[in-house]
């Protein structure tokens, strides 16, 4: 236990000292993975200038979308929702950068696909809040409990990055 708290420590001060380590959970949900829109999602966040550090491809148990979706347990949409996610494949991935939880919120859009802009993910390529196509943490602390909660340590990959000198200063 001391050694999570331990570690949660370390990796928060890490973030606020270089927020370029920021990570954050995103899952392609399962309208996204049948839809094709896997490569055109990973195209966004490479182009943006995110890194890739972790990624695969899986079809999630209901006890784990029951884990992830906690807090909406009380929501009339929490059954069919979890049903839903767990009735295809999904592709979850864990990118990094510099605020890359805000952001990345940004390019998904709002929740509904109905109220988000042209140009951001939801308001390009989906039109109901039920098959919005892909999810993301919405902060730093749900970010690091969904990281957690989908990955394990040895499944995040840390990696030199060739272009860091052309994405930040
Ligand atoms: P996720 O978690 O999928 O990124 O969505 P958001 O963070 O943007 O929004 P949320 O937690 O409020 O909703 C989770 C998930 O439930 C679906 N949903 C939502 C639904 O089917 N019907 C609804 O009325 C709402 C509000 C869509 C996203």
């Amino acid at each position: 236990m001391i050694c999570v708290a331990l570690a949660v420590f370390a990796y928060m001060f890490q973030i606020v000292v270089t927020g370029i380590h920021e990570r954050t959970f995103i899952a392609i949900k399962p309208d996204g993975v049948q839809r094709r829109l896997v490569g055109e999602i990973i195209h966004r966040f490479e182009q943006k200038g995110f890194k890739l550090v972790g990624m695969k491809i899986m079809q999630a148990s209901e006890d784990l979308l029951k884990a992830h979706y906690f807090e909406l347990r009380d929501q009339p949409f929490y059954n069919r929702l979890v049903k839903y996610m767990s009735s295809g494949p999904l592709v979850t991935m864990v990118w990094q950068g510099l605020n890359v939880v805000k952001t990345a919120r940004a390019m998904l859009g709002e929740t509904n696909p109905a109220d988000s802009a042209p140009g951001t993910i939801r308001g390009d390529l989906c039109v109901e809040v039920s098959r919005n196509v892909i999810h993301g943490s919405d902060s730093v602390e749900s970010a690091i409990h969904e990281i957690s909660l989908w990955f394990r340590p040895d499944e995040l990959v840390c990696w030199n990055d060739c272009a860091d000198d052309w994405i930040y200063e």
